[in-house]
């Protein structure tokens, strides 16, 4: 078999493996995107939608359904200067995954696509 012919098998499979939802970005336990704390959809190049709230002070999952053919993730940075990166989840192409998040100060923070920054969103931790 040809070597471009295994790589085209190897995404294929990368691909059903991603559409099964259950990976983590950081390779700690998996969670079903339904029990993930938050549920933001990448579609058409956007975050919908553009503002999620979690509880501060704890650890938190954030599911990324990326309905789009090219990959997305969601990094997470202090402000828009993005002057400090706190998280860059996994990217995920046509699938979905499940970040696990270190806990957070309570505040509004910046988030992105670390590939398409124009695709932001706000993230607000509550107090
Ligand atoms: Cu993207």
């Amino acid at each position: 078999m040809k070597p471009i012919r295994l790589f085209l098998i190897a995404v294929a499979m990368a691909a059903v493996l991603a559409a099964c939802g259950t990976t983590t970005a950081d390779g700690g336990d998996t969670v079903d995107p339904a029990d993930a704390d938050v549920t933001v959809t990448a579609v058409d190049m956007a975050f919908d939608p553009g503002t999620v709230t979690v509880a501060g002070g704890e650890a938190f999952t954030i599911a990324l359904v990326n309905e789009d053919a090219m990959p997305h993730n969601i990094a997470i940075y202090t402000d828009s200067s993005k002057s400090e990166k706190l998280f860059e989840g996994e990217m995920v192409t046509d699938g979905t995954i499940v970040y696990n998040v270190p806990a957070l100060d309570a505040g509004e923070y910046f988030i992105d696509c670390s590939l398409h920054p124009n695709m932001t969103g706000t993230l607000v931790v509550e107090g």
